[in-house]
């Protein structure tokens, strides 16, 4: 689908844009935050991947500061106490994982659930975003797919053993996604990204993503359902 909100219109300074950013601009940094924990966490169950898995997470890190550079070229203030809180539900299934060795799970939180949350965002968001941040959020989706990639080929190669803790962590996380999409959608709105846009991006890259794993068409329309009516 198209971006049909017309970003001419935008005024990055009113009061209404940079309070709706306040919050958008936090849930991306708190985002970039945890997900640099999270591929640290991930090293220690992934030991021969230390190296690819340390480097995507100093990605991460870099992608926060950027981001961080957004908010403070509009003058506004991040509100981190709502992204965490934002992310609190997805946070606490990836901690318990972890703390249970489910690497599968796992990656299907952050590298593809969280990663195609990112992708799906920062593609709508690219087009209707001031210079400054879409310049920065140019160089940051990138990064992501390479992300969203590791995750992938890991999958992939370990399919019949993972298939069924996949489905399983599916149908746990993927309801949340769609909380948090629709607790979003009245800010990313006022800076002119559709939900429905977001909706659509979202199921394509995840659906792809579960496509490249070896999951057939069948088995991601059964997946792709759960939680959807959240
Ligand atoms: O892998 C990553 O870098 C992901 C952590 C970042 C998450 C970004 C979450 C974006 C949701 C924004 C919702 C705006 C409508
Ligand atoms: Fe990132
Ligand atoms: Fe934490
Ligand atoms: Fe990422």
């Amino acid at each position: 689908m198209q971006q049909l909100a017309d970003s001419s219109e935008l005024d990055f300074q009113s009061d209404a844009y940079k309070d709706a950013y306040s919050r958008i601009n936090a849930i991306v940094i708190e985002g970039e935050q945890e997900a640099h924990e999270n591929y640290l966490a991930l090293t220690q169950f992934l030991p021969e991947y230390k190296d690819d898995l340390t480097r995507l997470s100093k990605m991460e890190s870099r992608h926060k500061k950027g981001f961080e550079a957004c908010g403070r070229n509009l003058q506004v203030t991040p509100d981190l106490e709502f992204a965490k809180s934002f992310f609190a539900p997805l946070h606490q299934n990836f901690q318990e994982a972890a703390s249970q060795g489910k690497v599968v799970t796992c990656l299907l939180i952050q590298s593809l659930i969280i990663e195609c949350f990112a992708i799906a965002a920062y593609n709508i968001y690219i087009p209707v975003a001031d210079d400054f941040a879409r310049k920065i959020t140019e160089g940051v989706v990138k990064d992501e797919y390479t992300h969203l990639n590791f995750g992938e080929v890991w999958l992939k190669e370990n399919f019949a053993a993972s298939k069924a803790e996949l489905e399983e962590a599916n149908r746990h996380n993927l309801p949340i996604v769609w909380k948090m999409l629709n607790q979003v959608a009245d800010d990313a709105q006022v800076l002119a990204m559709e939900k429905e846009a977001l909706v659509e991006d979202f199921m394509i890259q995840y659906g792809e993503a579960l496509s490249n794993i070896g999951f057939t068409t069948r088995d991601i329309m059964r997946m792709s359902a759960y939680g959807l009516t959240a």
